[in-house]
């Protein structure tokens, strides 16, 4: 038998299935946003908040990091802006007396949806040593306990302040600055499991980690590739730069081994005929294998290697190192192993190859489809092979485009949330603030993980996110969080983080994004930078969720403050009383932001420079754009295995589940699903509608299960399968990570399945 699912909460997760939708947006979208924004804020507060989201005087989306661009609807939001808005502005309470009726027993066995729609969190609460319940405890006290435990420490390095992208540049800029100045850096962020190997594979090539391309380029585009990404639900604004794009005359292609119902057809919400008709965004399909882009743009590659007049021979031979090598290396790719490794035609390869060739301005964008296989990092240079070897880099609607996840996690990389800094940042944090920041490197998600597991840390601070929920191999991360000495969570809403703690633990209450923010100098607003460069103001305009809460930059001050006290030579004070000082000395630290308090001023904010993108200036070791020219690879299958991929459902926001259906994907009211693809199905004996525990196999032997999944038979590309994050997290062991960027390789676990009456494994 399939062993049952952990339940332990009144969610019943029964799933219900229908046909996929092929149109994202619409009128059902509108009525969904506005239903669920009023259980959670009312009339009043939804009206409030949802006219001031990515307006210039507003708030930026608590969302995603898609940009919002110069000209701005009275509604420039989405759906899933909209909830993730109403779910930080809500108005229900999570108070002591919640505490006091749910031991943290209790609270281990509810489930992320369950905690999250408790409510926003009004006191800092405290679980002394041996307690069974947090209790309220006064921020004088909470400071207290994180100063104690701290400088008890052997050593610095035994302790991890971890960020989530959320957290303002500001609030960012005091934490590293903290931990530094503690004499750390250990600073992994919730980057390291998203957009690492993004920022590893763009460094080395083009010499900056981030995107070239603005929403501008995009409209201008003649071919957008979207690869590894799924824009309707978790990048919806992003639709209407592809429809624009489109109207223009550009193509897309979709790479993705699902048929994302908004990459099929987009319904504009921003329009009344958009509304009603909507678009087909898509030209081309290519419905790929898991892990198999890299071998599809090895082989593209080589077409246009091969093609007369194809290379951009100019650009390539002024401006680029190691194009020889890379071409030699193209020349072997080969037809049947691409064709194997990808699942594709050659046909469907020969089509694409057609629109790349006519197609003078292209650009690619992706984001986990890409980014979190073990051989992440070699495919998306491989990606940049693809765009230099026509001059794609540098001008005007073409270029690269990773699209990041949170709203400000590129932001926060910029301000020194890091744990390898550059030689050149520590010098001017050295320089300006008269303390020699440590230079040895810090740990990141998966090596504070192990470092907890082996006592080598033992406390953890976090500054948002929901570490145990949102990293891999979960038990084995929660049994190392439980050796901590002591756990600290910033944060705005109750999740399984606060569940698993060490010997003592620390629940510290914050501002969000849609709060008013008011310090000893009067209103504060905050900063963000965007997926694509732009830094802008951030104002909540809310009263806030309790009168105890402290805002993020206020917690660290404090903290800082009780920690190193006599010994700190930082003036830590003004900056609570006043985050424009943060921005002066932000303006003096980190490059580009020269003169950041009048910058920000202007609405809009400004745009930080990109050598690439601005000047065609590569800032590599070579000082060129860098080809590189990796060995192809593609995850090998067993026989009877699928190979899963950990994905987002329409109705969550990572770790934060916002309801319990993935309305594109035809799921209702559960999300304990596996999507197999209906041929796989009939060959592994998977009926749909059965039900069957995934067992994950790795090279450690170690048998990780994730029970009870309902099998969907699912147009998906065969030999892969794809369940929901985080309840698959269990399945991805901590040691299979990308090379060189360590991100978990949450996108190609291979699986087993054990149904009812099959013990031991179909097809064995
Ligand atoms: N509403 C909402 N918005 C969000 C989030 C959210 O949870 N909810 N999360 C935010 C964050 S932090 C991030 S990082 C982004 C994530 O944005 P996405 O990367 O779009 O998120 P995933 O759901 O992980 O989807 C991965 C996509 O890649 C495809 N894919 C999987 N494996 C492969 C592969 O090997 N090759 C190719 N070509 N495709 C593949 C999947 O089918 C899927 O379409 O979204 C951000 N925005
Ligand atoms: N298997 C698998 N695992 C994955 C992924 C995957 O695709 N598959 N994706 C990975 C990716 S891309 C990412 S980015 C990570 C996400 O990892 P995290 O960023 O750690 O997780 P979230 O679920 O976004 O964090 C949600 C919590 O943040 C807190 N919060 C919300 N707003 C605020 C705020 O304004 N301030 C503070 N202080 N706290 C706030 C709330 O308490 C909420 O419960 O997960 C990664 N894990
Ligand atoms: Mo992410």
């Amino acid at each position: 038998m399939a062993s049952k699912p952990p339940t332990g909460d009144p969610v019943q997760d029964a799933p219900q299935v229908e046909a996929p939708k092929h149109a994202a947006a619409g009128l059902p979208a509108i009525g969904h946003t506005l239903l669920m924004a009023q259980q959670q804020m009312g009339l009043r507060r939804t009206a409030q908040t949802l006219l001031k989201v990515n307006q210039k005087d507003g708030f930026d989306c608590p969302g995603c990091a898609w940009p919002e661009g110069d000209k701005r609807h009275t509604a420039e939001f989405c759906e899933n802006g909209a909830k993730a808005v109403a779910e930080e502005a809500t108005l229900r309470r999570v108070t002591p007396d919640f505490f006091a009726a749910h031991p943290v027993a209790d609270l281990a066995t509810r489930s992320g949806y369950w905690l999250g729609q408790q409510g926003r969190i009004t006191q800092p609460m405290y679980l002394p040593e041996g307690g069974e319940r947090y209790e309220a405890v006064t921020w004088e006290r909470a400071f207290e306990v994180i100063a104690e435990e701290l400088t008890a420490l052997g050593s610095p390095d035994e302790a991890l302040f971890y960020t989530s992208g959320r957290t303002s540049n500001e609030a960012a800029f005091l934490l590293q600055l903290f931990a530094r100045e503690f004499g750390t850096n250990n600073l992994p962020d919730c980057s390291n499991m998203c957009h690492e190997s993004s920022g590893s594979a763009l460094t080395e090539t083009i010499g900056v980690g981030k995107g070239s391309v603005s929403l501008e380029d995009l409209h201008q585009a003649d071919l957008i590739v979207v690869a590894g990404q799924n824009p309707g639900t978790n990048h919806p604004r992003m639709l209407s730069a592809l429809e624009k794009a489109k109207s223009a005359g550009a193509k897309i292609i979709s790479v993705n081994p699902l048929p994302e119902a908004g990459l099929e057809k987009f319904k504009n919400p921003q329009t009344p005929q958009g509304m009603i008709k909507g678009a087909a965004l898509t030209d081309l399909f290519l419905q790929i294998r898991i892990g198999g882009d890299q071998a599809l743009f090895r082989l593209l590659n080589k077409l246009i290697v091969e093609t007369e007049g194809a290379v951009d021979e100019l650009f390539v031979r002024e401006l680029t190192h190691g194009y020889e090598e890379f071409k030699a290396a193209a020349r072997e790719a080969d037809w049947d192993r691409t064709l194997a490794a990808t699942g594709l035609t050659r046909t469907e390869i020969e089509q694409a190859l057609a629109m790349v060739l006519a197609s003078r301005r292209t650009i690619v964008c992706w984001a986990m489809g890409l980014t979190q296989h073990k051989h992440a990092v070699p495919t998306i240079r491989e990606v940049v092979n693809f765009l230099l070897l026509r001059g794609n880099i540098g001008r005007p609607g073409a270029g690269v485009c990773p699209v990041r996840g949170h709203s400000n996690v590129q932001g926060d990389r910029t301000m020194g949330i890091f744990e390898r800094p550059a030689p050149a940042f520590l010098d001017a944090l050295e320089k300006e603030f008269g303390f020699a920041p440590p230079r040895h490197h810090g740990y990141d998600v998966v090596r504070s993980i192990e470092a907890l597991r082996d006592g080598r840390a033992k406390v953890f601070f976090a500054m948002g996110g929901n570490f145990v929920g949102a990293t891999p191999d979960t038990e084995v991360t929660e049994a190392a969080m439980r050796r901590a000495s002591l756990t600290v969570h910033v944060s705005t809403k109750l999740n399984r983080s606060h569940a698993v703690t060490g010997r003592r633990a620390l629940i510290l209450p914050t501002l969000g994004r849609t709060d008013k923010d008011v310090q000893k100098s009067g209103r504060q607003f905050v900063t963000v930078e965007d997926s694509m460069g732009m830094v802008h103001a951030s104002r909540g305009n809310l009263t806030p969720a309790s009168p105890h809460l402290l805002s993020e930059p206020a917690i660290v001050v404090r903290m800082a403050q009780a920690t190193l006290g006599a010994k700190s030579v930082v003036n830590w004070a003004e900056f609570e009383k006043d985050y424009a000082t943060v921005r002066d000395r932000i303006a003096r630290v980190v490059p580009g932001f020269e003169d950041f308090n009048a910058k920000v001023a202007h609405p809009g904010g400004f745009q930080l420079a990109h050598a690439p993108r601005d000047e065609r200036r590569f800032p590599t070791a070579t000082g060129k754009a860098n080809f590189t020219a990796a060995p192809v690879e593609a995850p090998e299958l067993p026989e009877g295995r699928l190979l899963l991929q950990t994905l987002r459902s329409h109705d969550q926001y990572n770790t934060t589940i916002y309801g319990l259906d993935d309305r594109y994907r035809g799921i209702k009211g559960g999300r304990r699903v596996v999507l197999v693809n209906p041929e796989d199905a009939r060959e592994l004996g998977l009926a749909d509608g059965s039900y069957t525990d995934l067992v994950g196999e790795w090279k450690d032997g170690v048998e990780r299960r994730a029970p009870g999944f309902r099998v969907v038979h699912y147009p998906t590309a065969r030999g892969c399968a794809a369940a929901y994050y985080p309840e698959t997290n269990v399945l991805v062991p901590l040691g299979a990570t990308a090379d060189v960027s360590n991100t978990p390789a949450s996108k190609s676990v291979i699986v087993r399945f054990e149904s009812a009456g099959r013990e031991g494994g179909v097809g064995e």
